[in-house]
């Protein structure tokens, strides 16, 4: 394409609101532009872009057997009600009355309508597994839409929903899903971990993120150094202590001691002298509308969703500071294990205080803590478990490995659904013996546009975006630095039309611009190979050649250019971790 032909108003400025490199670069390379908040239109070097990553997603979900199809956007109230998830659902859930009154939606994804879909066809087992897809918009009002396409409002997402006769067949539908993502994200040529995820209210108990490692990301993820364990901080595993006391569990009497006014743990260590993995944090919570305490050492963090799932809870809120003085008889930050006796409170402990004893723990009365607690002798603990956030000294569950931290974004979600719709929405079939049964679901999320603004989070530099190969508009910038010199321009004209036939991407910048100019905007729009061709260059019989994610540059000779380009373009790939197409 020739530049002076296409559509791309680069900007020198941004407005302040682009907080995330990606969106800046977006709107100055002349990607995207805001219409209003969390929603954009993708201008043509944007399009090419999100298509591209839209391609390789379809091509491996075809090769993985699943089926394209196309639903609606507008989604009936009705088939929400169904699920229960018309009222779950608060204001993110975009919905709207049409003229004869009847409630729609706007879809956010797709689960009730191609459960509906399916329900409505498949009657035997003969007709399972399926697999559908899908790469369409959606539309989640989120509270505060920000970082440009990282959260917009609308957005492409390529959805997929299977269904099978039974749990054996809904865990290879999910292992085809989960190894057909991680040849998608080879494909992108973007550096991902596939990390364990809670599955939330979503469904189903197990599920795996795709996270695009980037410092800006907003997930952080606790990933193994010595093997592939990698999970997000809500699911990560914290491996059983071994019993270190080394008292034998006899820490002499509890004593209770005055802690006028200390209300945190750093108070309350700072006052009494003493390092916060001594003293036991109790904090209490409104489960489903019951009280819970929940025990870690103070110097952990308890992880609600360990609770929840522990629990088998749909709602753990932080109790309020009037619940927990009806809860405990004291003010927040006094609250303690020994002598809770509110009606149907249950303590729920993490497994490593069980370990030890001596602990410093709330008095159940202000301005007092106990000392020399023994959960087991002077507390009615109701289970001991996982309760914590894994932290930098912890060992890896699955191999003893040491334990990092990545941030990343998430970019895709495999669920293992079960039978949540299928039973609320009664898609059964009948199996071999003529009996009904219920389909079992997984459903899988790649977030299509949000993979455009990772792949910049991941790779930029302070001249712009670092495209890889496989998401670029283009693959090649061909800069013909001759102004007016007729020769120059001839021959940039036929090294544009020699590669184009090759089949090569070329975004030509023939505009009567001066060099500099060119160079910082194919610096800006990160096209991952850079073409210079001179009047000096013409006159050696060399063009310069770039590659904008390592920068190296290298003079290809034109009297033998395909053969060099072949070779330098081979190189810049692999840089990529990729192969030649
Ligand atoms: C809603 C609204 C927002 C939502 C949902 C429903 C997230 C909702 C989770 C999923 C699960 C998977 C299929 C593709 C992959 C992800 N936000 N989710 O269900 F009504 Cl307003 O979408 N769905």
């Amino acid at each position: 394409m020739r530049l002076s032909r296409t559509y791309v108003p680069t900007l020198k400025e941004v407005p302040a609101e682009a907080e995330v490199v990606s969106h800046r670069l977006l709107l100055r390379a002349g990607f995207i532009r805001k219409l209003t908040a969390g929603i954009y239109t993708y201008l043509p070097l944007g399009l090419k872009a999100l298509n591209k990553v839209a391609d390789i997603c379809r091509e491996e979900m075809n090769r993985a057997g699943a089926q394209e199809i196309l639903m609606p956007m507008v989604q009936p109230g009705d088939l929400w009600r169904e699920t229960g998830r018309w009222e779950f659902y608060g204001k993110e859930l975009q919905r709207f009355r049409d003229r004869h009154d009847r409630d729609y939606c706007l879809g956010p994804t797709h689960e009730e309508v191609v459960t509906d879909l399916v329900r409505g066809e498949v009657r035997s087992y003969r007709q399972l597994p399926l697999n559908l897809y899908q790469i369409q918009t959606k539309f989640r009002d989120e509270i505060r839409p920000r970082f440009g396409l990282m959260r917009g409002r609308e957005f492409v997402m390529k959805d997929a929903y299977s269904f099978d006769r039974d749990e054996a067949g809904a865990d290879a539908s999910y292992r085809a899903m989960y190894d057909a993502y991680r040849a998608i994200f080879r494909r992108l040529g973007l550096e991902f971990r596939p990390v364990e995820a809670d599955s939330g209210s979503i469904g189903g108990n197990f599920s795996h993120e795709f996270m695009v490692l980037a410092d800006t990301g907003e997930d952080t993820i606790a990933v193994c150094q010595g093997c592939e364990y990698a999970a997000n901080m809500e699911k990560a595993e914290v491996v059983a202590p071994v019993d270190k006391c080394d008292c034998g569990h006899d820490c002499g009497p509890v004593v209770e001691i005055p802690t006028p006014g200390m209300h945190t743990v750093e108070e309350v260590c700072a006052f009494l002298e003493i390092e916060p993995d001594t003293l036991i944090k109790t904090l209490l919570f409104d489960v489903d509308g019951a009280p819970v305490a929940g025990l870690v050492r103070g110097d952990r963090e308890l992880n609600e969703i360990k609770l929840k799932n522990h629990l088998g809870a749909q709602d753990v809120k932080l109790a309020t500071p009037e619940q927990v003085v009806a809860w405990t008889g004291a003010p927040v930050g006094f609250a303690g294990p020994v002598g809770l006796k509110a009606e149907g409170l249950r303590i729920v402990a993490d497994r490593e205080l069980d370990f030890d004893c001596g602990w410093v723990v709330g008095a159940n009365k202000a301005d007092a803590h106990l000392k020399s607690v023994d959960l087991g002798r002077d507390a009615k603990i109701d289970a001991y478990t996982d309760l914590r956030n894994i932290t930098e000294g912890d060992r890896c569950p699955r191999c003893g490995g040491a334990i990092g931290f990545r941030r990343g974004i998430e970019v895709g979600h495999v669920f293992k659904l079960g039978l949540k719709y299928s039973q609320a929405m009664n898609a059964v079939f009948l199996d071999e013996n003529g009996r009904e049964q219920v389909m079992v679901m997984g459903c899988y999320g790649i977030g299509v546009s949000r993979i455009v603004a990772s792949a910049i989070e991941q790779n930029h530099d302070a001249e712009g975006i670092k495209f890889p190969p496989s998401i670029a508009p283009f693959e090649v910038a061909l800069l013909s630095l001759g102004g007016k010199d007729a020769e120059v321009i001839e021959a940039a004209d036929r090294l544009y039309a020699e590669l184009t036939r090759q089949g090569i991407e070329v975004l030509y910048d023939d505009r009567d611009e001066r060099p500099g100019v060119k160079f910082k905007d194919a610096d800006l729009m990160g096209m991952p190979m850079q073409l210079v061709l001179g009047g000096k260059g013409l006159k050696s019989g060399i063009i310069e050649a770039k590659d904008r994610r390592s920068g190296e540059k290298r003079e290809l000779k034109l009297a033998d250019f395909a053969k060099d380009f072949a070779d330098w373009r081979r190189s810049v790939r692999q840089g990529w971790g990729l192969g030649i197409d």
